[in-house]
């Protein structure tokens, strides 16, 4: 298919490519620069089948994954693997004097999402193209990503992430197709920057789009002349604003105007092309656009596009409203990734208004035909004016989505439950056939093949192929090894040598020594208060009081690893990462205890320190509150690496526990059927005065054990668990009412570890060998086959 032979060998590639960007020779070029020319190298060799795949996609039905986040992380080694160059790669690095490790290490991660939201979208082009969907990612070219998290003096503090400003070759401009997004106070010029999306085992080369606003004329020579000089700089810069920053809050909605822009600018941009396509390849009659095209939004960001498509089809395609709604129907799925009230997206009409009046009118009018069907259907005025997409001046992204949609789908199997039964239950008792479930993946190139080596090497060698890169439910295959003594001591021997790969790692990043032998224990996730990062912190200081005070001997050697961003303004989050600062501080300087216990809380947690840490894991911490996590997906990962899960019944952990059995997974805490009933009795300070130990652990909150430098935060912290007051209820994630049983679970997790280490192999082994279903492989094809009516397009 391809023109790769008459391409030159990667190894002279690189060097003609090194020699360009660098100016020198390729022995003397920095890291970054030979990282930046064999990136190019990489670029050239897969031009050409990207070209033939875009046509390709573009002449069937495809499916077009449009989110405000696309968190992709390093680019450079999923690329040499897809393409199978890694070896290559590795010579052609030695051969001038470079080692691959290095020049990898060089590149800077594509934050361009907060969390499980904005990875979930990476993996999902990963397993799209992997599997030669015909499928498009769609986003925004943010200039700064999540922000880089530094610790000063324990506290976080926030510097911008300018990922790409010294260049990045994994996008390529394409300035013939940029669009035109009009606001109604600004026109702006909306140009499309591409990467390539590789795929593992297929020439196939799959697309993100991510667009970059700019402003309309390269400059205005009239302001100019006319001595405004200033004024067109200014004009200039708040086009640009548009796509400047990477919002970083994480499930709490913030109803800034800016972002509301960003949403619009994406969408449009994005169905402009779409409809480009549409009309190039079967003319300009638009009514059967939808079975050509259909559109995931993931999560409400993107729910904008529906009432945009209806303008596009109304004003610059003359479409009539029936028509044009039809469209629109067919072609909008929805998915919800989130229970939490805090993060619906509601805007105020009054930014509508001004930003962009005829979407607003537009919305009017699907607002007041809703009513009208929904009138007819018999429902009573309230119920209708609470699912009308507008109704107290404000309108409801999620409602318009789950109007306009003809599939809504959650991310867990109990996460859909939630939704149908709760949080959209209006909904689902119209529209049920409208609802499914699609639980959550991960790619395992990524996420196995790639970031750990050796149990990939041991996999394929039992199995006799690689085949489970690519359907990793051949890995079940091998659960009988379970009994076999020698592979599972093999198995312990990659986990300890991913251990010690963790301590140097670590001990180069951030100076901390830490003890292979010692279990690592892991927790690393956004913080948020229903995570209950909290609850493993005061785990922590009493197991700590327990060796210090209580003189507690037989305790298992542990480490405790942390990752965690608080969003910028969630000063609870803030103070709870300032907290496990301070415990580490207190544990880790303690000669009586630090021998038995650290504690390590990685700095600027993201894509590639997960890809250290998660290899190196014993134990995957998923103890968030029953009902708040929607899936979790580090928790997958952990169990395709051979981690253990510690957690309560939430999210994906449900599912888990159904492919590992009980006897595989630690599980505690009190389930989402029976939190209501616990909430109308509880009293935190029951558990505070009669649960052992936890006195203890709260005070020395405030009692001078560790300083919150006069902040308050930990005096703030502990009232939030106690009396939180005014209209919040205390204790609001139950940390306190789960904090015996989340002891007692990992207390005896801990002693299983050492007392038989072939048993606990065991379990780590059912773990991988049960983690086939939990591919993203597997969700895509489902979405592909169920949602999306899209089938394997291959060049
Ligand atoms: C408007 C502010 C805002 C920002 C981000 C609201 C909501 C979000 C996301 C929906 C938050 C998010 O990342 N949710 C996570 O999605 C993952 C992928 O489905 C799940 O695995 C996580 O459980 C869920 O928290």
């Amino acid at each position: 298919m391809s023109d790769s032979h008459h391409l030159p060998e990667l190894k002279d590639a690189v060097r003609s490519h090194v020699r360009a960007v660098a100016g020198m020779s390729p022995t003397s070029a920095t890291n970054w620069k030979f990282w930046y020319g064999l990136s190019d190298a990489v670029m050239e060799q897969l031009a050409d089948k990207w070209e033939a795949t875009t046509k390709a996609y573009n002449a069937t039905r495809q499916q077009h994954y449009f989110s405000a986040e696309f968190l992709m992380g390093r680019a450079l080694l999923n690329n040499l693997t897809n393409l199978g160059l890694v070896e290559q790669a590795e010579q052609a690095v030695r051969d001038n004097g470079h080692e691959l490790s290095d020049v990898l290490d060089a590149e800077n991660d594509a934050a361009l999402g907060n969390g499980g939201l904005g990875r979930l979208a990476a993996c999902f082009l990963d397993s799209a193209v992997t599997q030669d969907y015909p499928v498009t990612g769609y986003g925004i070219l943010y200039r700064y990503g999540l922000f880089k998290q530094i610790f000063d003096n324990g506290f976080q503090t926030e510097q911008p992430d300018a990922w790409r400003e010294n260049g990045y070759p994994f996008v390529v401009r394409r300035e013939h197709q940029q669009r035109i997004v009009t606001f109604d106070d600004m026109v702006v010029r909306a140009t499309p920057y591409d990467m390539p999306i590789t795929g593992y085992g297929t020439d196939n080369v799959g697309t993100l789009r991510l667009w970059k606003a700019e402003p309309l004329a390269e400059f205005d020579y009239d302001a100019f002349n006319s001595q405004r000089f200033t004024d067109a700089i200014v004009e200039r810069e708040a086009v640009m604003d548009l796509c400047r920053v990477l919002y970083p809050n994480d499930t709490t909605y913030a109803g800034k105007v800016l972002r509301v822009r960003q949403q619009y600018f994406f969408v449009s941009a994005s169905l402009q092309a779409m409809i480009a396509n549409y009309v190039e390849q079967h003319g300009d009659d638009l009514r059967d656009f939808g079975k050509y095209n259909c559109i995931q939004l993931n999560d409400t960001h993107p729910v904008l596009a529906i009432p945009e498509l209806m303008r596009l089809l109304l004003d610059e395609h003359h479409m009539g409203w029936e028509d044009a709604w039809n469209v629109v129907t067919q072609t909008f799925a929805y998915t919800n990734h989130t229970v939490l009230a805090e993060a619906l997206e509601q805007w105020n009409c009054s930014i509508f208004q001004q930003l962009f009046h005829r979407v607003y009118e537009i919305t009017v009018e699907i607002d007041r035909r809703f009513r009208q069907e929904m009138w007819a259907m018999g429902l009573d005025e309230a119920q209708i004016n609470y699912m009308a997409p507008i109704s107290n001046g404000v309108v409801h992204m999620a409602w318009l989505a789950c109007y306009a949609s003809y599939s809504i789908n959650g991310v867990a199997a109990l996460h859909t439950d939630i939704i149908k039964a709760d949080t959209l239950k209006e909904w689902h008792a119209i529209w049920p056939e409208k609802f499914n479930n699609k639980t959550n993946g991960v790619t395992p190139r990524r996420w196995l093949k790639m970031c750990n080596p050796r149990l990939s090497n041991l996999l394929t060698r039992l199995l006799g192929s690689d085949a489970w890169v690519t359907n990793l439910d051949e890995l079940h295959k091998l659960r009988h090894y379970s009994d076999d003594d020698a592979v599972m001591q093999e198995l312990l021997d990659i986990k300890d040598a991913n251990k010690v790969d963790f301590a140097a790692w670590i001990k180069d990043r951030q100076g901390i020594e830490v003890d292979h032998s010692s279990i690592f224990d892991v927790q690393i996730k956004r913080l948020h208060e229903y995570k209950r990062q909290l609850m493993n912190a005061l785990y922590v200081l009493d197991l700590y009081f327990r060796i210090k005070e209580d003189g507690e001997r037989d305790v298992p050697p542990r480490t405790i690893i942390f990752g965690a961003k608080a969003a910028p303004g969630y000063v609870r989050a803030k103070a709870i990462i300032k907290l496990i600062n301070e415990i580490a501080n207190l544990v880790n300087n303690d000669p009586d205890v630090n021998q038995i216990l650290r504690v390590v809380f990685v700095e600027n947690y993201n894509v590639s320190p997960a890809e250290h840490i998660i290899p190196a894991a014993d134990v995957s911490e998923q103890i968030s509150t029953a009902g708040k996590e929607a899936s979790g997906t580090s928790n997958m990962k952990f169990m395709m690496n051979g981690a253990v899960t510690l957690g309560t019944l939430d999210g994906a952990n449900v599912e888990i526990l159904e492919a590992v059995g009980d006897e595989n997974a630690y599980i505690f805490g009190a389930k989402v059927e029976e939190l209501p009933e616990l909430r109308t009795t509880y009293n935190p300070w029951d558990a505070y005065g009669s649960v052992p130990g936890l006195k203890r652990a709260l005070d020395s909150l405030i009692d001078g054990h560790l300083s919150d430098n006069n902040s308050g935060w930990f005096h703030d912290l502990r009232v939030s668990l106690l009396d939180r007051g005014g209209w919040e209820s205390p204790d609001m994630y139950y940390v306190l009412g789960d904090f015996a049983a989340y002891r007692e679970a990992r207390d005896k997790m801990a002693a299983d570890y050492y007392a038989d280490r072939l048993h606990w192999a065991r379990m780590c082994w059912v773990n991988i060998c049960e983690s086939g279903r939990f591919s993203s492989d597997r969700t895509i094809s489902d979405y592909a086959r169920e949602v999306w009516k899209i089938s394997p397009t291959k060049i």
